[in-house]
C-alpha cells in the first residue's frame, strides 16, 4: 500500500448469479481503482465487460446529483432541481393524503433488481420497515424467478440445489436454457475444469448463443418444449434400464405415476413439442442414462413462457429418476439465494405490519395502476426498478404512469425512462458510496460492500432515504430509524449453522465468506411434506395443479398474423437496463436487433441492416435486422436492456409487444412467449 492509498473491500451489486467480490483502490477520497477481489474463490480476480468501468460509471455526466420536481407533462422529462426537504415534504403530504383518504394499500413500493443488497436492496426488501407501518401493499417480486421456483418447490421442497462449485466433478452438463458465458460467466471455470477430465457439455436453447457455440453439442429446442424434452429423456433412460431404482425406492414419492407419464413421453412424440429429431433425443437419453454424474444447470431464461414453472418442475424429476443427487457434481442447480441464514424477518419486520394487506405483482404493473377499485393505487414508490422499460406491456404501462392523480416517486442514478413519468426524481447513492451486504444466487458466500467515498452531491443511500422519509412522517416506531451497521448486525445475528463463526467484524476484515452448506444437499431428505423428491405432488394438487409433471405448451399459438416467436434474451453489455446509457458499452452493443432466419427473412424481403418494424396487437418497435441461422425458422431473438428514451424512433422497446399475463406457477412474466409479425420500415 502506497502513502494515502486504501484497498477498501466491496461486491457487486448487480442481478447477476455470481456477486463478485471487489477491491477498490482509494486515493485521497477519490475512488481509483478497481478489480475482482483476488482472493475470492469465485470471482479470483476477473469481473466482466459490463463492470470493470464501474467507477467511470458513478461519475458519469447523467448522474442525479440531488432531488427534481415535475414541471412538464407526466412522461414529458421536465424537471426542477428542489431541496431534499421540499421532497420530503411533499412526499409525506401525499402519502398522508393517500392514507387517509384510500388506507395504506392505495400505495405501491415497486422495488427491482437495480442492486441486490440486503441492506439496500432487493434482498431484504429495503424499505419495508416503513413500509409495513403505513400499511402499504407488498410487493411481489415476481418478474425474475419466481415460475421456475414455484416448480421447484413442488418437486424438491425448494428452488436452492448444486452447489455450482461442484459442477467441476459432472461427466455430463446440459446447460439448460442458460447462456452462461454472457449472463453468469464464471461459472464457465468450472465447465472448462469439468471438461478437462472429459466432461460433455449440451446447450439447449433456441437460440446457438455464444456460449452454445462453446458447447460440444447444441440442441436447437423450440421455445417452451422443455418439460416434453425432459421426460422424452427419461423415457430413454427407462428403455435403457438405467433408472437407479434403490434411490426412487428410498427417496421419491409417486414413482409408478410419474412412470406412466414418462412411458406417454417417446423420442417420436416430443419431437413434435421440441422440434428436435428423435435420434438427437435418443442419443443425449443413452447420454444421460449411462453418465453419472449428470448436472443440469439452469436459469431464469427458459420459464419465461406459459408452461414455465412446470417445465422446471419436470426438469427436476430427471436426477431423481437417474439418482444423481447421490454425487458430488450431480443434481440440478438453479439458483443457491437463500442458502445463508441470515436473519431477514429482522430486516423486513412485517411484525410492524398493522393488519394483512394485498399482494401487488411486479409483472402486472399496468393493470395494478388502470384497475380503479379495491383502492386504486394513489402512490407508486420505485426504487431499484426500471419498469418502463422492463415489464411487460409497455404501452399500457405508460397509461397508467400518466394518470393525473398517481403521485409517482423514482429513486435512481439516471434519468431514466420510467424516472421520466415521476413527480418528483430522489437521487441514490451508487454500490462504491454505501454500505451493503451481498449473497448470491450462482455461489455460497457471503460479501461485505464497505463505502469507498462519500456520497456526491446529494446522493442517499436506501436505508437513509428511508430514514430521512419517516421523520419527514414524524413517525415514531425505533425500528425505523436503525444505523445500517444496526441493520448488518442484526442480519447476522442468527444461530442458523450456515453462518457459524461469521460475524459483522470477520466479515468487513476480508471482504467475504464461505458459507457453511451441505456437501451433498438433500442427502438427509428433501424439504417437501413427504420428505423425499415428490413426482405426484399433493401440494400442487392442492392448489389446483396437475399432481404429476406434465408439459404445459405455450399460451399464444401461431397465427397467420403474427407467426414468430420472439425471443428478448439477456445482453451481454447490459444487465437488465443497469448501462444502457453508458456511452461505450452501448456503441458495443449496438441498436436494438432482431435476428432472424434466412428462411424468415426472405419471404418478408428482409435483408441484413434493413430497419424493420416489430409488432402484434400490444404494440411494436423498431430494430435493425440480423439475417443468421444462429435461430431455427419461426424463432425471432432480440435483447433485453435497451433505453427506449434514447433511440432513434418510437420510443418504444421489446416489452410493448410482450404480454401482461401470469405464468403457469408463481406469477411469472412471460417475455418468450410472445408472438410477433416484422414488417419492413
Ligand atoms: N450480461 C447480462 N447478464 C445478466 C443479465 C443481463 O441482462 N445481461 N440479466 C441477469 C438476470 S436479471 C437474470 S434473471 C439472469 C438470466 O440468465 P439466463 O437465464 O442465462 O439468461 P436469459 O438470456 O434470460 O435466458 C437464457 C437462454 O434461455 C433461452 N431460452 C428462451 N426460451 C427458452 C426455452 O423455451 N427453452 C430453452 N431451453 N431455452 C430458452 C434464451 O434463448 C437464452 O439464451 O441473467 C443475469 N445476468
Ligand atoms: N423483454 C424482456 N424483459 C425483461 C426480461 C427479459 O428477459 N425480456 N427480464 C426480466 C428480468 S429477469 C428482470 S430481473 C427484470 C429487471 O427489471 P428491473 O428490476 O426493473 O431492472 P432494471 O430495468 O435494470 O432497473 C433497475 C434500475 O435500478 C437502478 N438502480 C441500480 N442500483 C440502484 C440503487 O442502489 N438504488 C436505486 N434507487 N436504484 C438503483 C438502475 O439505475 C435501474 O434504473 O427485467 C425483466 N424484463
Ligand atoms: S455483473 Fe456479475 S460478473 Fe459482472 S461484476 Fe457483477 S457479479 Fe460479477
Ligand atoms: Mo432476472
Amino acid at each position: 500500500m502506497s502513502g494515502g492509498e486504501r484497498q477498501v473491500p466491496g461486491a457487486c451489486p448487480l442481478d447477476c448469479p455470481d456477486g463478485c467480490a471487489w477491491t477498490v483502490t482509494v486515493r485521497d477520497g477519490r475512488a481509483t481503482g478497481l478489480r475482482g477481489n483476488r482472493e475470492h474463490p469465485y470471482t479470483r480476480g476477473a469481473l466482466c465487460v459490463k463492470v470493470n468501468q464501474y467507477l467511470e460509471h458513478t461519475r458519469a455526466p447523467g448522474r442525479l446529483m440531488f432531488p427534481l420536481r415535475r414541471v412538464g407533462a407526466k412522461g414529458e422529462d421536465r424537471f426542477e432541481r428542489i431541496s431534499w426537504d421540499e421532497a420530503l415534504a411533499e412526499i409525506a403530504a401525499r402519502l398522508r393524503e393517500t392514507i387517509d383518504t384510500h388506507g395504506g394499500e392505495a400505495i405501491w413500493p415497486y422495488q427491482g433488481t437495480g442492486t441486490l443488497g440486503y441492506l439496500q436492496g432487493l434482498q431484504g426488501r429495503a424499505g419495508s420497515r416503513l413500509w409495513n407501518v403505513l400499511g402499504a401493499s407488498r410487493h411481489r417480486m415476481t418478474i425474475c424467478a419466481s415460475a421456475g421456483s414455484a416448480g421447484l418447490r413442488y418437486t424438491q421442497g425448494t428452488s436452492e440445489g448444486m452447489d455450482p462449485e461442484d459442477l467441476r466433478h459432472s461427466r455430463l452438463i446440459l446447460l439448460w436454457g442458460t447462456n452462461t458465458l454472457t449472463t453468469g460467466h464464471h461459472l464457465w471455470r468450472l465447465i472448462q475444469e469439468a471438461r478437462t477430465k472429459g466432461a460433455y457439455v449440451v446447450a439447449i436453447d433456441p437460440v446457438r448463443t455464444r456460449t452454445a457455440e462453446q458447447a460440444d453439442e447444441h440442441l436447437p429446442i423450440r421455445p417452451g418444449g422443455d418439460a416434453a424434452l425432459a421426460l422424452a429423456l427419461l423415457n430413454v433412460v427407462l428403455a435403457e434400464g438405467a433408472e437407479d431404482r434403490a434411490y426412487l425406492a428410498r427417496h421419491t414419492h409417486g414413482w409408478e405415476q410419474f412412470r406412466s407419464r414418462i412411458e406417454e413421453f417417446t423420442p417420436e412424440r416430443a419431437a413434435l413439442d421440441t422440434g428436435l429429431a428423435p435420434e438427437r433425443i435418443t442419443a443425449l437419453g443413452r447420454r444421460l442414462a449411462h453418465t453419472r454424474p449428470t448436472a443440469i444447470r439452469t436459469s431464469m431464461g427458459m420459464q419465461r413462457h406459459a408452461g414455465g414453472g412446470t417445465a422446471l418442475r419436470t426438469l427436476a424429476c430427471i436426477p431423481g429418476v437417474t439418482g444423481d443427487w447421490q454425487y458430488p457434481g450431480g443434481g440440478l442447480h438453479y439458483a443457491t439465494d437463500g442458502a445463508h441464514g441470515g436473519n431477514l424477518a429482522a430486516l423486513t419486520r412485517d411484525d410492524l405490519l398493522p393488519h394483512p394487506v394485498r399482494g401487488l405483482s411486479m409483472t402486472r404493473l399496468a393493470e395494478g395502476l388502470l384497475k380503479t377499485d379495491d383502492p386504486p393505487v394513489k402512490v407508486l414508490f420505485v426504487y431499484g426498478a426500471n419498469p418502463a422499460v422492463s415489464s411487460p406491456d409497455q404501452t399500457r404501462i405508460r397509461q397508467g404512469l400518466a394518470r393525473e392523480d398517481l403521485f409517482t416517486v423514482v429513486l435512481d442514478h439516471f434519468r431514466t425512462d420510467t424516472a421520466d413519468w415521476a413527480d418528483i426524481v430522489l437521487p441514490a447513492t451508487m454500490q462504491t458510496e454505501h454500505l451493503d451486504i451481498h449473497d448470491a444466487y450462482g455461489h455460497h458466500y457471503l460479501a461485505w460492500n464497505e463505502p469507498a467515498v462519500a456520497p456526491p452531491g446529494e446522493c442517499a443511500s436506501t436505508t437513509e432515504t428511508f430514514r430521512r422519509l419517516s421523520r419527514a412522517l414524524g413517525l415514531t416506531e425505533p425500528a425505523l430509524y436503525d444505523s445500517v451497521e444496526d441493520l448488518a448486525r442484526q442480519f447476522l445475528d442468527s444461530d442458523h449453522p450456515s453462518l457459524d463463526g461469521i460475524t459483522v467484524e470477520s466479515l468487513r476484515e476480508r471482504g467475504w465468506a464461505r458459507l457453511i452448506t451441505d456437501r451433498l444437499p438433500f442427502s438427509d431428505g428433501f424439504p417437501t411434506p413427504s420428505g423425499r423428491l415428490e413426482f405426484v405432488s399433493g401440494t400442487a394438487a392442492a392448489d389446483g395443479h396437475d399432481a404429476l409433471p406434465g408439459h404445459v405448451p405455450a399460451a399464444e399459438p401461431a397465427s397467420d398474423r403474427h407467426p414468430l416467436v420472439l425471443i428478448s434474451a439477456a445482453q451481454h453489455f447490459t444487465i437488465n437496463t443497469v448501462f444502457g446509457n453508458k456511452p461505450e458499452l452501448r456503441r458495443r452493443a449496438g441498436p436494438p436487433t432482431v435476428v432472424l432466419h434466412p428462411d424468415d427473412a426472405a419471404p418478408r424481403g428482409l435483408k441484413p441492416g434493413d430497419r424493420a418494424r416489430v409488432i402484434n396487437d400490444r404494440g411494436s418497435f423498431t430494430a435493425l435486422i440480423a439475417v443468421e441461422d444462429r435461430v431455427t425458422p419461426g424463432v425471432a431473438l432480440t435483447e433485453k436492456g435497451h433505453w427506449p428514451k434514447l433511440q432513434e424512433d418510437t420510443g418504444t422497446g421489446v416489452n410493448a409487444t410482450v404480454a401482461e399475463r401470469d405464468t403457469d406457477l408463481g406469477g411469472g412474466a412471460v417475455f418468450h412467449d410472445n408472438r410477433v409479425e416484422i414488417v419492413p420500415l
